[in-house]
Formats: C-alpha cells, structure tokens, sequence
C-alpha cells in the first residue's frame, strides 16, 4: 500500500521514515521545495527525531517527496502532520489544515483513509476538515475514513519515539476508526488505543499537554515563591519524588519553549469562549509561566549589583538558547525573551549553544561561541539557561566569577569556584 505523509517537518518527517520502514511506499508531500530537495537526498533537518534509516528509505525507492499534490491520488492513506500555530490574536490558526484538506479532496478516491495528526482544539477534524472532504462529493464512512491520532514526538527521548510511543486513534465513525487503527498497527510497535470519536482524541492531546502546561506553572510559582522564603526549591522537589505514588516531578525553569506545551493549552481556552467558559487554570499558569523569562532577568540583574556592576554594560554569557536541552529547535524557547530583555538592559550578550550556531532574539541576530574559559573569565555573570549534556559544568565551575542556574544543571559538581545561585 501507499501512504501519503503531508508536512515533512518533526513529526511528519519521522512518521514517513516509520511507515517506510513498515513495509509502506511512502510520498512525502510539503509545501517547502527545499525540504522536499533534502529529503529526496536523503538528508535529515530534523535532528535526532528521526531515524537514520532516512537516507536508506530514499536510496531503496522506498520513500520520496514531493511538492506535487497531484501525487496524493496514488496513496491508500494520508496523514496530516501540518503546523497548528496561534496566530498573533492567540486564536488558532487552522490554514495549513484547511489547505492541505483541499489539496486532498481534489485527489480524493473510493476508500481512501485521512488521519489529521496536528494537535488541535476539540472538533477541528468533524468540523473543519469533514467538510473540506466532503465538499468532493465522498461520504466519510462510505466512499472515504476519516480519523483524528494524536502525535506524541518527544524530541532528544531517546526511550520513546515514533515507532514505540502508544497511539490514540479516533474515528469520524466505527469504521473510520477501525481503518484508521489497522494502519497504524501495520506501522507502529506501541499499544493503538480507539476511542470513540475525533473529539476523544483532540481533546486527549490537549489535556496531556496542558497536564505539563499547568504543573511547570506550579513548579515555577513554587520556585518564585521558594526563593523568596530563601528554600530551595530543587530539594524541596527532591524530596516530593520520593513519594512513590500520586506525584510526578515537575521543575521550575527559565519559561516554558516548544511548539506544543506553551501553545496546544490556548486551543482550548480559544475553544472554551463558544462555550461561554474562562479556562482560569490555563491563563493562570500561561502568566506564571509567561513571567518567568523576566524573574530570571530580575535575578541576575541582584546577582550584578552585589558586585557593584549594573545590567548596563555588563557581560553575560548565556549558556543555552535551545528550549530544552540536547535539542537544536530554538521555537518559542523562553532564552528568546530573556536575551531580548538582556540587550534592553544594555547589557552585552555572549550566547554559547552546541547545538544552535545563530538565533533571532527580539530585532537582533546573535552567532553563537565555543565554551571557553576566556569566555567564563571575561564575563560577569554566566547564566545557564538551558542543561546540555554537552557543557562542561566542571570548567565553568572554575571559570566563572558568578552562575545563576535556572536548570539546577550543577548538582552534580561539589567543587564550584563561582559565586553560585540557582533559581
Ligand atoms: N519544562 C520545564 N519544566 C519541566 C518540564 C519541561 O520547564 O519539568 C520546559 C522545557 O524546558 C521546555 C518546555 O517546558 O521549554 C516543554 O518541554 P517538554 O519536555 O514538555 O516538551 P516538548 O515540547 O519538547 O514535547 C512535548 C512532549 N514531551 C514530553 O511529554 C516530555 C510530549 O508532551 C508531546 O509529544 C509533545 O510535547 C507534543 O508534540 O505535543
């Protein structure tokens, strides 16, 4: 059979490797010439998210891309892996989706399967894309299937990935749902969980993201709160895990990054409003966490005044500008607003990232530079923004004249030379 994958990006990408390597022909469909360029040469732009076996899937014939929805009329099956942003008013923007269902329904055959797979408000895929399909004159449950499943990439996990992570799997009928999770149980090794509806499953995604959403708010008002009481926080957590049952470990941070945990939450409060219903709990936790990019700035800005120095014209070297560590995706990272407020300050930003060598921050481009103990002994202040494996905690330790650590990335060094304080 063939499987049509349209949006090659983190988790369209790795999904097309998967299904390949399942056996499928695979067609990967953008809208970008230059990824579908890379991917027909075999080159990965995704990092770590996807399998090497890529450059073996193009080479077998296995796997292709094109930017011709034409092609779609070939595929058994299609999976939607389109970006689902919030526009500038914080409403979602459901362009791509509404764009890549008219491509489909131009091509749209007799018992061909769609899956959406972008995370969305409850009621996207029945009341968006349905009738976007339907318009070509199909039946859904009769001439076509259409069904709703979650992604669940974690990029930098090396433990779970496309192929082993559980699926959720709602169909627009029994039907769609049955079709639907034959499919993937044809690809994937993990448990396929069908629930009863699209809905089920667009709001199963939300709630998982919005569970994490929420519980980094409470780690971070903790956090905030903690240091004023002069606690710490990291231990405080520490202790919590050890409760074996009814706790998860959350952290606080420098804020909250990612194409998903920041966002997926407003779907619903966007959704909510037609329901005459204030998500507080979300809008709550988005402010705490939305304000802690300058808590972190407020704190380095006391750390300088104990050695006299103002923001102004001081040096910070920023460790980390990814928004979680081990990964290279700089989207949404909160180290954004915090180098931004930085410069506003006046002060002068040194950005040192293994893994991103330049980034936009406000109206200002920045290269990043090596670790170096030049760079930590010229600097007044190193603020470790994001955990990388790949720093070496024991030099900047010795290096540095004062660290604030906003990932508690030092627990592991006893000896630190630095004038030290964590968030
Ligand atoms: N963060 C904290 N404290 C924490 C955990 C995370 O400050 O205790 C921050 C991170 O530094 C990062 C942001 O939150 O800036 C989001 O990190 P994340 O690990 O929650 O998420 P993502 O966006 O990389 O991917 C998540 C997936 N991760 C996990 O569940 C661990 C998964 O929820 C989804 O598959 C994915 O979002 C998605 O695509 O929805």
């Amino acid at each position: 059979a063939v499987i049509g994958v349209v949006g090659l990006g983190y988790v369209g990408l790795p999904l097309a490797v998967e299904k390949a390597k399942a056996g499928y022909h695979v067609i990967g469909f953008d809208v970008l010439a230059h990824r579908v360029d890379m991917v027909n040469e075999g080159v990965n732009y995704i990092g770590d998210v996807v399998d090497s076996d890529l450059k073996q899937m193009i080479q077998t014939g296995q796997m292709r891309a094109t930017t011709d929805y034409s092609l779609i009329s070939e595929v058994d099956a299609v999976a939607i892996c389109v970006p689902t942003p919030l526009d500038l008013y914080q409403q979602p923007d459901t362009t791509y989706v509404e764009a890549s269902g008219s491509e489909i329904a131009k091509y749209l055959h007799p018992d061909m399967l769609i899956v959406l797979e972008s995370t969305t408000y409850p009621g996207t895929t029945e009341e968006v894309l349905q009738p976007i399909l339907e318009a070509s004159g199909l039946k859904v449950g009769q001439d076509f299937y259409l069904a709703y499943s979650p992604e669940r990439v974690d990029p930098g996990n090396k433990e779970f990935n496309t192929k082993n992570t559980p699926k959720v799997v709602g169909g627009v009928t029994k039907t769609c749902t049955k079709v639907a999770a034959s499919m993937y149980r044809s690809v994937l090794e993990g448990e396929v969980h069908e629930v009863s509806s699209p809905q089920i499953a667009e709001m199963e995604k939300i709630l998982e993201n919005t569970f994490r959403n929420i519980n980094i708010g409470l780690a971070n008002e903790m956090a905030i709160l903690c240091n004023k009481m002069g606690i710490d926080i990291w231990e405080v957590i520490d202790a919590a895990k050890t409760k074996p049952y009814g706790f998860m470990a959350f952290y606080p941070g420098p804020g909250l990054g990612g194409h998903c945990i920041p966002i997926d939450p407003f779907y619903l409060t966007w959704k909510a409003r037609e329901y005459n219903y204030h998500t507080r709990l979300i809008e709550v936790a988005g402010e705490i966490n939305n304000e802690m990019p300058s808590f972190v700035v407020d704190r380095a800005m006391k750390i300088l005044n104990r050695y006299g120095t103002a923001l102004k014209g001081a040096k910070v070297a920023v460790l980390g500008v990814a928004y979680k560590k081990d990964i290279e995706d700089m989207r949404e990272s909160p180290v954004l607003e915090i180098v931004s407020l930085l410069d506003q300050y006046g002060a002068t930003i040194i950005p040192v990232d293994p893994h991103v060598q330049s980034f936009k921050a406000g109206d200002k481009e920045y290269e990043t530079v090596d670790l170096s103990t030049e760079v930590l002994e010229t600097s007044n202040l190193v603020l470790l923004t994001t955990d990388h494996s790949a720093f070496d905690y024991q030099l900047i330790a010795d290096h540095a004249k004062a660290i604030f650590d906003t990932r508690n990335a030092f627990k592991g060094i006893t000896s630190i030379k630095a004038d030290y304080e964590k968030l």
